[in-house]
């Protein structure tokens, strides 16, 4: 049985090694991007049986990519190659360790991914999970993947625990209402991970993290991260509502792009584990200083039982 299934566009991703405008860098290294692909690479590298679907196009990229998500272990059989449109790519430079200022160049409209709808996508496969994990960057990739999204998250029998990371890209939303269109998906999802920033800047919320539940009192379980702050857990039990907040590891960023997916694998690890709120925030710290701490999307996770004994470290450790 399979812990846990994404469903999103994945990209090969070109790094420079040193800082400075795009404009002047000449050579890049190659690398592999995706938020939800990332999430199940670290729930695989974490033990978890996990699967990715997605469209890739038929290239050298969208081998690339196939090749490296299954090297995690990830399952890629239900990825479907488009024949008529490309892979995506993109570039980013390094970020500025001061400000995190960094260029973000895209190369991924009309991509393969984005053609996905539920028509061309194997449902089967998606609803196999214990927990189907999504974002709002599917969202806002096309028509047909937002529709693709409003039937995965639609009540019905036999739907898995649905993950949503909002991760809201203002970069990318171009033809549709992204506050809308995301603050619906968030409410349909059982699990929900937002940061105040993004909340503020798509929702306008202003007021913290109760705000955001506020806005959002449907999901079950609601995290709502503040960066190098730390993340509070709103959770729904049969007592009432536990609110859990645990402050974020103090780490010598090298670059944040990664850190929320891999915050949210932690997070999911230890709920399928059946975990406390209290350990699935930790373990979310712990897989997001991993990611913080390498240049890329991805890291090598701690292994489970690692990541355990580091949770298992008292208040004061914990800040
Ligand atoms: O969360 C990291 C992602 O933002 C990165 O891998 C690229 O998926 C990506 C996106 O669409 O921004």
């Amino acid at each position: 049985a399979v812990d846990v299934v994404a469903l999103g566009e994945s990209m090969v991703t070109f790094l420079p090694d040193r800082p400075g405008r795009l404009a002047d860098v000449p050579a890049f290294r190659r690398g592999i991007g995706g938020a939800e692909s990332n999430v199940v690479c670290t729930l695989a590298a974490a033990g978890h049986p996990a699967r990715w679907v997605s469209r890739v196009g038929a290239d050298g990229f969208g081998q690339h990519l196939v090749e490296r998500i299954g090297s995690y272990g990830v399952d890629t059989g239900a990825v479907r190659v488009d024949p008529a449109r490309p892979t995506g790519v993109y570039f980013r430079t390094a970020a500025d360790r001061a400000t995190d200022a960094h260029e973000v160049a895209y190369y991924r409209a009309g991509s393969a991914a984005s053609a996905m709808a539920v028509d061309n996508t194997d449902l089967a496969a998606l609803d196999a999970g214990r927990v189907l994990h999504l974002s709002g960057i599917t969202a806002a990739l096309s028509p047909g993947c937002r529709e693709l999204l409003h039937t995965l998250t639609a009540p019905r029998e036999g739907r898995p625990v649905v993950s949503f990371d909002v991760n809201h890209r203002p970069g990318l939303w171009r033809e549709a209402d992204d506050a809308l269109v995301l603050l619906d998906l968030a409410r349909r999802a059982d699990i929900v991970f937002v940061g105040t920033d993004e909340a503020e800047d798509a929702w306008g919320t202003r007021g913290g993290v109760e705000a955001v539940r506020r806005l959002l009192p449907e999901p079950r379980v609601l995290v709502v991260k503040e960066g190098p702050l730390g993340a509070t857990a709103f959770a729904r039990t049969p007592d009432g509502e536990r609110t859990v907040r645990v402050p974020a590891l103090t780490v010598d960023v090298v670059a944040t792009v990664g850190a929320g997916d891999a915050f949210a694998a932690g997070f999911l690890s230890a709920t399928l584990r059946g975990l406390p709120v209290r350990d699935r925030l930790r373990h979310g710290h712990l897989m997001a200083a991993a990611a913080l701490t390498v240049p890329g999307d991805l890291a090598d996770p701690p292994a489970r039982g690692h990541a355990d004994r580091l949770a298992a470290l008292d208040e004061a450790a914990w800040g």
